[in-house]
């Protein structure tokens, strides 16, 4: 008869107690994420040490972003959902911007305005195409006077390719671009995500003819253009940029859950080609906007982008029911968000942001 000696139970017992202490070990050398508090409460903060204010107007070189000094300058911001949206606008205030700014680590903030989806830019009434015109105005004044960037963002996404709205958007960026042209805080982002196999070949085209538009008002603007697949071929992209223009950028944008490993090593092959990212939205949810998070690859993105630079925008700062929500749907409030108005996803992006 075979001896079968781990039937035995003081051997049993011996190493289920090892197994409890080899657990416990593990456990104990988790680095334990301290729960970010909010007190809700907007700080004063001399304009000298704002990101603006230590900043000032940021310039491409190279891949990166640089400040008045040379130094480099990795934008932490928030998108908003869209501003033609209650889930979006009433977000759009300082005292948001300011609890973002003093409390998640946010110095940039992204305004998204959908071009066609839900009673877009391009398709809604005079009286509501004002009314967008008026958000962006309040966001780009508070931002200014909180000393953060923020972005303008034309939302192209059902409408698939820029090129559809081409005449709209000539002279939105003509509107915009002249009345913020003293605004070095403003940065202008042409085409969220063109898709619907809208090839390289025309949204280069598309950018040909909304930076000029730009430039004429804004000579030193930040420009930053989509790539093909929503956003997401900034390989592509690097094969053949946009020649004659300084300070143009290129977005790529992740939802980690379902945009991994090959979506990384794209983005890398980018870099190192030279080509200046900027992660304009991502999140760590599928590209729904929702299901379930993938932190582990949400991190591998973050560190990737980190170790060059690259700047990043969370989307989105909504209590929309959706996993990319900052906020809780419980959440009432617009500003002087406290701990318990963050959603898990606005937890893990503040202790990214803040640590
Ligand atoms: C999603 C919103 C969702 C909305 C939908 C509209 O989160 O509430 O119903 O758009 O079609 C993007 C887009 C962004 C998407 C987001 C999540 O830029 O507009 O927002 N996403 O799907 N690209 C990849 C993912």
């Amino acid at each position: 008869m075979r001896n079968e000696w781990w039937k035995n139970r003081w051997f049993r017992r011996c190493f289920a107690s090892a197994m409890a202490v080899v657990v416990l070990f593990s456990l104990l050398g988790q680095p334990v994420a301290a729960k970010v508090k909010l007190t809700g409460k907007t700080k004063s903060v001399s304009y000298a040490d704002t990101p603006y204010g230590i900043h000032g107007r940021l310039k491409v070189q190279g891949t990166k972003l640089v400040g008045k000094n040379g130094e480099t300058v990795q934008l932490k911001g928030v998108s908003t959902h869209g501003i033609n949206w209650d889930v979006g606008y009433p977000y759009v205030n300082g005292t948001s911007f300011a609890n973002l700014r003093d409390e998640w680590g946010v110095n940039c903030i992204r305004v998204a305005m959908y071009t066609q989806d839900y009673n877009g830019y391009c398709v809604t009434s005079d009286a509501e195409r004002k009314k967008l015109l008026k958000t962006i105005d309040t966001a780009v004044k508070q931002t200014k006077k909180l000393g953060m960037y923020v972005i303008l963002d034309w939302h192209v996404l059902n409408d698939q390719t820029p090129k559809k709205y081409q005449k709209q958007a000539k002279q939105f960026f003509k509107t915009v671009s002249k009345k913020y042209k003293n605004y070095g805080n403003v940065l202008y982002e042409i085409c969220n995500e063109p898709n619907g196999g809208t090839s390289w070949g025309t949204i280069k085209s598309y950018a040909k003819s909304i930076i000029p538009v730009i430039r004429k008002n804004s000579k030193k603007a930040i420009v930053i253009v989509g790539t093909p697949n929503w956003s997401q071929d900034v390989d592509v992209a690097a094969k053949s940029p946009i020649t004659g223009y300084k300070n143009i950028m290129y977005a790529v944008h992740f939802y980690a859950a379902t945009h991994q490993q090959s979506y990384r090593d794209k983005c890398e092959t980018a870099l190192k080609k030279g080509l200046p990212v900027i992660c304009t939205e991502f999140s760590a949810c599928e590209a729904s906007g929702d299901g379930a998070y993938n932190f582990d690859s949400a991190k591998a993105w973050l560190s990737l982008l980190d170790q060059y630079g690259v700047g990043y925008c969370a989307w989105s700062l909504s209590n929309k029911s959706e996993s990319a929500s900052l906020l809780k749907s419980s959440c009432r409030r617009t500003g002087g968000y406290k701990t318990s108005d963050v959603s898990s996803m606005g937890q893990w992006l503040i202790e990214q942001y803040t640590k």
